[in-house]
Parts: structure tokens; C-alpha cells; sequence
């Protein structure tokens, strides 16, 4: 039986580009979700907010890679990106109750990747709303580059200058467990301290096309994925899906 198809429309291609993000969309139905995120924790110590430990675990949990690869995200992406895609970073952000902002940021003042392109999903594995610090975005703000400035009490070293935006235009991507929005490399974005008794579990997936070259810091184990296509650039070096 032919799987279901979730390429976007011409007018949600429009969306993204005009918006920056888009979605939400359902990845799977919470109680699906429940394995997935049972297994995850099984395999990965969440008990740290910040750390290498949640980085790139696609590359060695299958659920992880399950949920970065999963054609709800991958068909979308390739509506946009074209056919051929790259996997090269993953995420899981955590937030505990009591935990610190993300600063609003572009991905782009951090990554190094060239040239500039990348479509990132965040897949909420806990539900995600504004009482436990969902991400919020501010629609078309990627259209611009913003300067960042060192950041004093939030988990990132460097946030958007705020003399380049106005978060009163902020929308919150609240999400069930089990969906996500799409988001560009460029789109300003942010989370509140989290202030609920709620832990708040996401897995931010980065996906760009192989003529991007993706400068690894020397590590051996960072290998990118190719998910759909050819890639006849060879700029990266291909690592293999864990097993399953
Ligand atoms: O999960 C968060 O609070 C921030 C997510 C984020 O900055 C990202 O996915 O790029």
C-alpha cells in the first residue's frame, strides 16, 4: 500500500517563504508520541539542559532517527528544499521547570553551514504550550539578518540586538505531542523561562540539500545523513542511519 503524501501546496510553500514558519502539523497522535518520547528517555539522559549528550542522537537512537526522518517532516521539507536532502544536526531542547529563556535568535548567526539554507522542524515530544515555554516565533523576520549581542542570563552566549525587533509581534507555537512547525534558519525565535511544574521536551530536526557544505568541528562521529535524493556534490562526509 502507497504511504500517504505530505507535501505542502503551492500556497504553504508561499506561506513559509512569506512567513518564515509554518505548521503546526501532527507527526503522530500523542499516545504514539508516549513510546516514542519512553524511549528516548530510556536512551539519552535528559536530565541535563544543555549539553553535547543531545546533540545528534539520530545518529545513534533509533527512535531519534525515526522521528528526524519521519515523512511528515521529510515530505514537507522537500516541497521547499527539492528533492534531495541532507540531515546534518539535531537537538533535543529540554526545559524543566524553573529553567532559563532561550534569547530570540536567527540559527544562522551560530551555524556553519554555506551556503546560508536550512529547514529546521521542532517536534514537541511533551506538549508544548505557552504555560511551559513554547517556542514562539515572530513571522517574517527572516527576511532580514539581525546582529546578535553577547546574552546575560539566558542558556545561549549571544541574542538578537532587540533594537532590530519588536516581540509584541511574537506568535506561540503551541503544540500537542506528536506535532511541529517548520521553521527557516533565519526566522527570529525565542522561549520564556519556564515558570510552569511542566518539563517541556523538543527535538529540533535541521535538514538542508547537499551542494550546503557543513564545516564539522573534527569530529569523526558528526557525519551528516542523506535522507531523500542523490548527493552529487559529495562536500560532506555521509555517516549511516543507526540500526533499527
Ligand atoms: O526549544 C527551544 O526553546 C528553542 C529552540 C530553538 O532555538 C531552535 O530549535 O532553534
Amino acid at each position: 500500500m502507497e504511504r500517504p503524501s505530505f507535501h505542502l501546496s503551492n500556497e504553504e510553500i508561499h506561506r513559509f517563504l512569506d512567513q518564515g514558519y509554518l505548521g503546526p502539523f501532527t507527526l503522530c497522535e500523542p499516545d504514539e508520541m508516549a513510546h516514542y518520547r519512553k524511549k528516548v528517555e530510556e536512551m539519552i539522559d535528559l536530565t541535563v539542559e544543555r549539553s553535547n549528550t543531545l546533540q545528534n542522537r539520530h545518529l545513534d537512537c533509533r527512535p531519534a532517527y525515526e522521528l528526524c526522518t519521519h515523512p511528515a517532516l521529510l515530505d514537507r521539507m522537500e516541497s521547499i528544499l527539492g528533492k534531495n536532502l541532507v540531515l546534518w544536526r539535531s537537538y533535543f531542547f529540554v526545559k524543566y521547570p524553573g529553567s532559563k529563556a532561550v534569547p530570540w535568535h536567527q540559527d544562522i548567526n551560530y551555524w556553519p553551514i554555506e551556503p546560508p539554507l536550512n529547514i529546521s522542524a521542532w517536534v514537541a515530544l511533551d506538549e508544548a504550550i505557552i504555560e511551559n515555554s513554547c517556542v514562539q516565533v515572530i513571522p517574517g523576520s527572516h527576511r532580514n539578518m539581525v546582529p546578535h549581542l553577547k546574552s546575560e542570563g539566558t542558556v545561549f552566549r549571544e541574542e538578537a540586538d532587540p533594537a532590530f525587533y519588536d516581540s509584541s509581534k511574537a506568535i506561540p507555537m503551541e503544540l500537542k505531542a506528536g506535532q511541529f512547525f517548520l521553521f527557516s534558519e533565519r526566522i527570529l525565535h525565542y522561549s520564556a523561562p519556564n515558570s510552569s511544574n511542566k518539563r517541556r521536551l523538543g527535538l529540533a530536526v535541521r535538514v538542508t540539500a547537499p551542494f550546503v557544505k557543513v564545516y564539522q568541528k573534527n569530529d569523526p562521529h558528526n557525519n551528516v545523513l542523506l535522507v531523500r535524493g542523490e548527493d552529487e556534490m559529495k562536500l560532506n562526509t555521509v555517516g549511516t542511519p543507526p540500526l533499527g
